[in-house]
């Protein structure tokens, strides 16, 4: 398990490869389109890049990557959405913003902590 897997520690921080969906931008419902990503969690930003056979835990500081988007973590929310999907282990990211993902992994417990470290954040952003 990750060193952060009790959510605890003030390292926040994480990295790996989901599959991943936008299907609304500004509320405007959108079509699915999946593939997987590295995503990337540091500060109040969960990150986006494309092309994630090219990446390395390193590769996304600054200057290294481009990012394909990125996403402000203050004011979202996160529900368990495998209503949404056929896929197993799916969760859905809103933003204030009306933005719309879904994130999904095949492994049950790497799904888990991403969704608690994600909502760790949110609930901190809360309470600032
Ligand atoms: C979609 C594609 C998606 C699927 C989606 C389909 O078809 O198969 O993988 O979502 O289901 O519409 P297309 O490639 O023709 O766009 P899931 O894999 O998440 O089930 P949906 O329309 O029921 O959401």
């Amino acid at each position: 398990s990750s060193p952060d897997s009790d959510g605890c520690t003030p390292e926040l921080e994480k990295a790996g490869l989901l599959n991943k969906t936008k299907i609304a931008e500004g509320g405007r419902k959108l079509r699915k389109n999946w593939s997987p990503s590295w995503v990337v969690l540091v500060g109040n930003s969960l990150v986006f890049f494309k092309d994630p056979k090219s990446q390395t835990p390193s590769s996304w500081k600054p200057g290294n990557s481009r990012p394909e988007s990125s996403v402000d973590l203050r004011g979202a929310q996160l529900h368990w959405a495998n209503d949404l999907s056929s896929k197993k282990n799916v969760f859905k990211l809103r933003t204030v913003t009306g933005n719309e993902f879904l994130l999904q992994s095949e492994t049950d417990s790497l799904i888990k902590e991403w969704y608690n470290t994600i909502q760790n954040v949110i609930d901190r952003l809360d309470r600032e």
